[in-house]
């Protein structure tokens, strides 16, 4: 029996993979290579923040032999959230059906691009999530592992949302999904940026999808994750929970006056 209450969604052909770099040169031929060996048919788009490196200058020549290869580069270095924004305006611009974020650094494995795709038919967004069954993370130290699972304890705790991970970096949106969530309202720049999002998408009564991935930790080149990151994340997080929950309080009260009729 044909299942009713699911909507349709439209077909997904065009297909944008986004990958932000800031000094990621050792890296990115080889994510580029991934991503066109396990998704041949989407287009790439490298978001690059004048990484001082000379990044950008691989991504030009990557881009000058595939025409399936854009640059978009960047005037410095202004954090994921924002690299991202300027790539999905791009992308949502140019018509792409899907947007795709993966890191540059191989932590995201392009290996899972058909099966989050795929579960992109039924979705709107399609996370690929360490903290699901079937998904793992590979060479952490406990520290990083106990900062990213509390992380998302924390999320989930007061906010109220049932992802089970829901900074993970690894992505598909449909189109219609980031046009529904309105991005210019959108001003988180560093990691927790990936939380606005899902909280977002959550609020907009969106259907998202965790698929388990195994995360792989960089081998070569630096984290750019750092105290500032956190801190932001832990005070728009903790912002947005404190507003979640005055909302939660104020529906109860505005109930009252029917409990004092009954
Ligand atoms: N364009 C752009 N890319 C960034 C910026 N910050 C980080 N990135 C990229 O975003 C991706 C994730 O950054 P990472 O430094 O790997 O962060 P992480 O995965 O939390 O940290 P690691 O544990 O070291 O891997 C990588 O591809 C980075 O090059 C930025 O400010 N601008
Ligand atoms: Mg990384």
């Amino acid at each position: 029996m044909p299942d009713t209450a699911a909507p349709d969604r439209d077909p997904i052909t065009r297909v944008l993979v986004c990958i932000p770099t800031f000094n990621e040169r050792e890296n990115l031929p080889t994510i580029v290579a991934g991503v066109r060996e396990h998704a041949p048919a989407a287009d790439i788009l490298i978001l690059d923040d004048n990484s001082p490196d000379g990044t950008g200058a691989i991504a030009d020549e990557l881009a000058a032999t595939d025409p399936a290869i854009h640059v978009l580069h960047r005037p410095g270095k202004q954090g994921l959230g924002m690299a991202y924004l300027a790539g999905f305006d791009w992308g949502l611009q140019r018509n792409y059906d899907a947007l795709v974020e993966i890191d540059a650094d191989g932590s995201h494995q392009p290996k899972y691009l058909p099966q989050m795709l795929a579960a992109l038919d039924d979705a709107d967004l399609v996370i690929g999530s360490r903290y699901v069954p079937g998904g793992s993370v590979v060479n952490w130290p406990a520290s990083r592992k106990a900062l990213s699972m509390g992380g998302n304890l924390y999320i989930r705790l007061i906010l109220g949302m049932g992802v089970g991970d829901a900074t993970a970096g690894y992505r598909a949106y449909r189109a219609s999904a980031l046009r529904t969530i309105g991005l210019e309202h959108v001003e988180s720049a560093g990691y927790c940026f990936q939380v606005d999002l899902t909280v977002r998408a959550t609020r907009a009564g969106l259907r998202i999808v965790e698929v388990p991935i195994e995360f792989v930790e960089r081998e070569i080149g630096d984290s750019k994750m750092n105290n500032a990151i956190v801190a932001e994340s832990m005070k728009r997080i903790t912002g947005w929970g404190l507003a979640h929950r005055a909302g939660q309080l104020k529906k109860l009260t505005d109930r009252e006056p029917q409990w004092h009729a009954l």
